[in-house]
């Protein structure tokens, strides 16, 4: 079984190149940005609480992803393997993810983080914005206010993965089929 952690800041790529993945790999796509998306979509309590915060940019409470992963993770347990796209992304989440997988005798295989140029986040989110009608690309203070939240709650998530050496960096800018290239060659030595 492969567990993928697709990492990295607002907008560095992680459902753009997700999306290819699991079309190559047949991983199972887990993204909390998709699933929290699809609370608010349906305006279920999960969805209304997290709204206040992904509309100022702030991450959502640790306990609220979690439950949402663990659900999940319990739905599926014939997966072949997953690719978790925007999760964890503060350490608890990481810690918490450790310990769901080892309950199913697996493990995260690899983290590949995309790493971008902060000017190239900034312009991508505000452009998505411009068609997309998410709050939190709308404005260049919010897409600001999730960079700020990433260097503070997510960037430490690297070293938690880092100590087990599973971190690996990934050129991020580029076309998308350049980056896809990178990752798929990742995943397909780790595949041997
Ligand atoms: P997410 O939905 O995870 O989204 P993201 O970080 O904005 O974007 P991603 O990296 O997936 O970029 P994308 O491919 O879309 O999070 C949204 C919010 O949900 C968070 O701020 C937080 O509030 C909440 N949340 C989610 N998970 C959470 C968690 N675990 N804990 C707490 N809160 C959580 O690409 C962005 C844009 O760039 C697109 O327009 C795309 O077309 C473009 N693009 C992609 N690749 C490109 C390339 N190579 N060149 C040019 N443009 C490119």
């Amino acid at each position: 079984m492969v567990n993928l952690i697709l990492f990295g800041p607002p907008g560095s790529g992680k459902g753009t190149q997700s999306a290819k993945i699991i079309d190559k790999y047949g991983l199972l796509h887990l993204s909390t940005g998709d699933l929290l998306r699809h609370e608010i979509g349906n305006k279920t309590p999960l969805g209304l609480e997290a709204q206040k915060f992904m509309d100022q940019g702030l991450l959502v409470p640790d306990e609220v992803v979690i439950g949402m992963i663990s659900s999940k993770l319990d739905a599926n347990p014939d997966a072949r393997g997953f690719i978790f796209d925007g999760f964890p992304r503060t350490t608890a989440q990481a810690e918490a993810l450790d310990k769901l997988l080892a309950l199913k005798k697996t493990a995260i295989s690899v983290v590949l983080s995309l790493e971008v140029p902060e000017e190239e986040l900034i312009k991508r989110l505000l452009n998505r914005g411009l068609t997309s009608n998410r709050p939190d690309d709308a404005s260049e203070d919010v897409v600001k206010a999730r960079i700020v939240e990433y260097h503070n709650k997510t960037a430490p998530v690297a070293d938690h993965y880092a100590k087990f050496g599973k971190f690996k960096k990934v050129k991020g800018d580029g076309t998308v089929e350049e980056i896809f290239d990178l990752l798929s060659k990742e995943i397909d030595e780790l595949l041997g």
